[in-house]
Order: C-alpha cells, then sequence, then structure tokens
C-alpha cells in the first residue's frame, strides 16, 4: 500500500488568486475566516468516490479512457477484493493530497459483489474496516454513504417500488447493512437516491401503490437508524428522471409534499444536486430555497448540467454567478449542520490523466471558495435584503397583518374594494438587484 497513483508529491496549498499553480487553491484558504466560521466549516467540502475512483471514462457508446490503474476493468489484479483495496488506496492518497475535509461512498463502489448477500455484505465490512483505519489515519471525515439500488439487474422494476415485495427484501437488507457501515464510519447523513424508484410507463404501473411502499420502506430506514444509533440525518436525493423516465423524488417540492403525506416531514431532509435542479427545470438555488422554506434543507451535490445537454453530465462547478446564488440561500437559511457540498461531479471523457482529478477538484472548490464569499458580501451589504423587505413593507401595516391573522373575509375586502383606491404598482429592480450580484462578485478578494 506504498504506492503512489499520483505524481504531485505534496498536499495542495492556498497560493491567493494571482498565483499561476495549476495545482494550488486560489480561492479556497480554508482557514480563512467568512462572518467568523472557517471557509471549511462553512463549506464541508467532500469527493465523491464513484465517479473519480470506480468510473474509468466509459459510456454507452465506448470504452473506458482513463488512466486508472486501480479501477475494475483495468487492474490486472484478478483478486476483485485486491483490486478493492488498491482503489481505496488510490482514493484515499488522492483526498489526503487534495486536502478535503470528507469524502462521500456508494457501499458497491468500495467492496465487489459475492455470489450471495451474505458473501457481499462480508466484503463490505472488510472494506469498511479498511476505510476506518485511512479515517483514522488521515482525519479525514465520512459526509455520507448510501447504497446503490439501482446498478444491479435486480432492481430493473426499481428497489423499495419493485412489485416484487423480494426484491423490496433485499434492498432493506442492503440499506441495513449500509446504514450500518455508515454509523460505524461516523457518517454524517445517509442519502437515498432512487435511480430506479419511478416508472417507464404507466401501462405496466400502480403508481399510488409504489408511493405507499416507498414510504413503508423509509419508515422502515428511520425506525432503524434509531434502533442503530445512527445520528446523522436520513436524505433523499430528488431527481426528476434517468435512468426511469419519471422518478418519484421529482424535485424538492415532490419530495416534500410526499414527506408529509406519509408522516415523515420531520425525519427525512434532502440532498440537492445543481443539476439535478435543472433537469427538473428549476435553477439550483429554487431548490435551496423552497427546502429551507420547507424546513428540509440537508445537504448539497455541488456539480452542473450543460446548457446544451439534456441529461446528468456532473460537470464539476465552474458558473461563480450560479453558486453565489445558491449560496446566498444556504446562508439566508443558516447553512449547513450535517450537510456540505460533495462534488458528485466528474472528468471530461478525454481527460485522461490522473491529475486531471485535481485540476477538476482544485476548480471546483476555487469556484464554491468564490461563491461562498461573493455569497457573504452580498449579505452583509444588506443591499438585496433591504430591497427585499421594501417590496413587503405593506404586509407589516395593521392592514396586511389584519388579513394574515384572519381578522379578514373575502366579502369584507370585497367590500373594502368597492371604495379603495387602485394599488400603486412599484417597480421590482430585478436588473438593479442582478448588478448587485455582479458588482459583489467582482469586488470580492
Ligand atoms: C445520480 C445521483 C447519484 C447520487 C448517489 O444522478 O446524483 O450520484 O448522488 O447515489
Ligand atoms: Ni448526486
Ligand atoms: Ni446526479
Amino acid at each position: 500500500m506504498s504506492t503512489e497513483f499520483f505524481s504531485t508529491t505534496s498536499k495542495i496549498q492556498y497560493e491567493g488568486p494571482d498565483s499561476d499553480n495549476a495545482l494550488a487553491f486560489r480561492w479556497y484558504d480554508k482557514d480563512r475566516l467568512v462572518d467568523g466560521k472557517s471557509m471549511a466549516d462553512h463549506l464541508r467540502l467532500a469527493a465523491c468516490y464513484w465517479h473519480s475512483f470506480c468510473w474509468d471514462g466509459f459510456d454507452i457508446f465506448g470504452d473506458g479512457t482513463m488512466d486508472r490503474p486501480w479501477a475494475d476493468g483495468q487492474s490486472s489484479l484478478g483478486d476483485p477484493m485486491a483490486q478493492a483495496k488498491l482503489k481505496m488506496a488510490a482514493a484515499f492518497e488522492f483526498f489526503d493530497k487534495l486536502g478535503i475535509a470528507f469524502w462521500c461512498f456508494h457501499d458497491r463502489d468500495i467492496a465487489p459483489e459475492g455470489d450471495s448477500f451474505a458473501e457481499t455484505a462480508r466484503m463490505v465490512d472488510e472494506m469498511v474496516d479498511l476505510a476506518g483505519q485511512y479515517q483514522a489515519d488521515s482525519g479525514l471525515k465520512l459526509l455520507w454513504g448510501t447504497a446503490n439500488l439501482f446498478s444491479n439487474a435486480r432492481f430493473q422494476a426499481g428497489a423499495a417500488t419493485n412489485p416484487d415485495p423480494e426484491v423490496f427484501a433485499n434492498a432493506a437488507g442492503q440499506v441495513a447493512h449500509c446504514l450500518e457501515a455508515t454509523n460505524k464510519l461516523g457518517g454524517q447523513n445517509y442519502v437515498l437516491w432512487g435511480g430506479r424508484e419511478g416508472y417507464e410507463t404507466l401501462l405496466n404501473t400502480d403508481l399510488g401503490r409504489e408511493l405507499d411502499q416507498m414510504a413503508r420502506f423509509l419508515h422502515m430506514v428511520v425506525e432503524h437508524k434509531y434502533k442503530i444509533g445512527f445520528e446523522g440525518l436520513i436524505l433523499l436525493e430528488p431527481k426528476p428522471f434517468e435512468p426511469t423516465k419519471h422518478q418519484y423524488d421529482y424535485d424538492v417540492a415532490a419530495v416534500h409534499a410526499f414527506l408529509q403525506k406519509y408522516g415523515l416531514q420531520d425525519e427525512i431532509a434532502v440532498n440537492i444536486e445543481v443539476n439535478h435542479a435543472t433537469l427538473s427545470g428549476h435553477d439550483f438555488a429554487h431548490e435551496i430555497a423552497v427546502a429551507f422554506s420547507a424546513g428540509i434543507f440537508g445537504s448539497v451535490d455541488a456539480n452542473a448540467g450543460d446548457p446544451r445537454l439534456g441529461w446528468d453530465v456532473d460537470r464539476f462547478p465552474v458558473s461563480v454567478e450560479e453558486m453565489t446564488l445558491g449560496m446566498v440561500e444556504i446562508l439566508r437559511g443558516g447553512g449547513f449542520t450535517s450537510g456540505g457540498l460533495n462534488f458528485d461531479a466528474k472528468l471530461r471523457r478525454q481527460s485522461t490523466e490522473r491529475d486531471d482529478l485535481f485540476h477538476a477538484h482544485i476548480g471546483g472548490m476555487d469556484t464554491m471558495a468564490r461563491a461562498l464569499l461573493a455569497a457573504s458580501s452580498i449579505l452583509n451589504s444588506g443591499d438585496l435584503d433591504n430591497s427585499r423587505d421594501a417590496r413587503y413593507l405593506g404586509w407589516t401595516t395593521e392592514f396586511g397583518r389584519s388579513i394574515l391573522t384572519g381578522d379578514t373575509t373575502l366579502a369584507g375586502l370585497h367590500s373594502r374594494s368597492m371604495t379603495a383606491a387602485e394599488p400603486v404598482r412599484v417597480s421590482g429592480h430585478q436588473e438593479a438587484l442582478e448588478n448587485i450580484v455582479a458588482r459583489h462578485i467582482e469586488r470580492i478578494r
């Protein structure tokens, strides 16, 4: 395990905005205080295991392209467990050199599948023990763990929403095991992304029944969380489609309605992914604002789509403006508690060198750091909030309050309208507000 996979010999350092060193941070300065809290504590950045260490560049049209001697298709070891250990050595070397605080994994990322449930579970346990040692040695922490309930062919028609209770039971066993593994590694959250919890056609689907099944599944997950003493949050990750044509966890609003219907709203929150927001026809900031207003904000998968590609391309975030608008909502809502920003993001297929992983993460971390600084500058100036408050001023008057407290009736407002003056229209000043955002982004240092 002493083999080094990455040529970078030392940790990536902060060198400031004027640095031309491609392997240095220009904005991410982990100890820098922003509103009394370090950048690292604000952002709680995480790297993901799957795209960065399990994926070698294969796509539906072609083979792997990337130099990944540890990855499944390319390791010459022939022994799946030895290969999984090689992959873990590469991953933790990378996390450590990057100086990122957290990581995230699926059970199937870290360990191979065996011929039976029990054998697979045993291999997961062995790899979890090894991950525990790496965590202890490096100080790296687990932002969240999750069970992969979408790759294995048995989940072709869903896991919790499968028409066959045998598949439901198998998935429940897998989640119990993965939740325990996450707990053992001190995971701060547990995520459920239901990639196959949806349908391809209503011709063979009983939608209402499937939603009931999903709710039952989640109630059991919550029950198990308390049983094993897991203190983290349980998070659902909304996505409108892909791989299924329609996914039940369509967006934050749909998840909130589902949680309320089944009495889960106090137990489960959301993991919002930037490009899933885009795919559902929303802005990233919108999904954050909906989650905070519903009281279910949990964590974020920080990535981006491509404006001309309608699938989950998982680019590393590069748009400071898009991320700033999201960060404004996150800071307004009070910031992260157990959640953080996970780079559920992957390289382009032609970025074949190992060090491209560093370039991608450095760019993503710098983008999030700039967004944090800009958002904090915007909120501290009060520029947006003052004009927002001014728009709602009428609601603070005695008349406005009387409507909201229920002292008014529709009939009362009807007769009032007979004599009241025409309401005065005021400007929304959107362009001026956009200029304010641009100014803060330009000026941060
Ligand atoms: C897929 C999801 C997935 C989850 C974890 O689109 O983003 O990566 O984050 O299963
Ligand atoms: Ni994700
Ligand atoms: Ni995704």
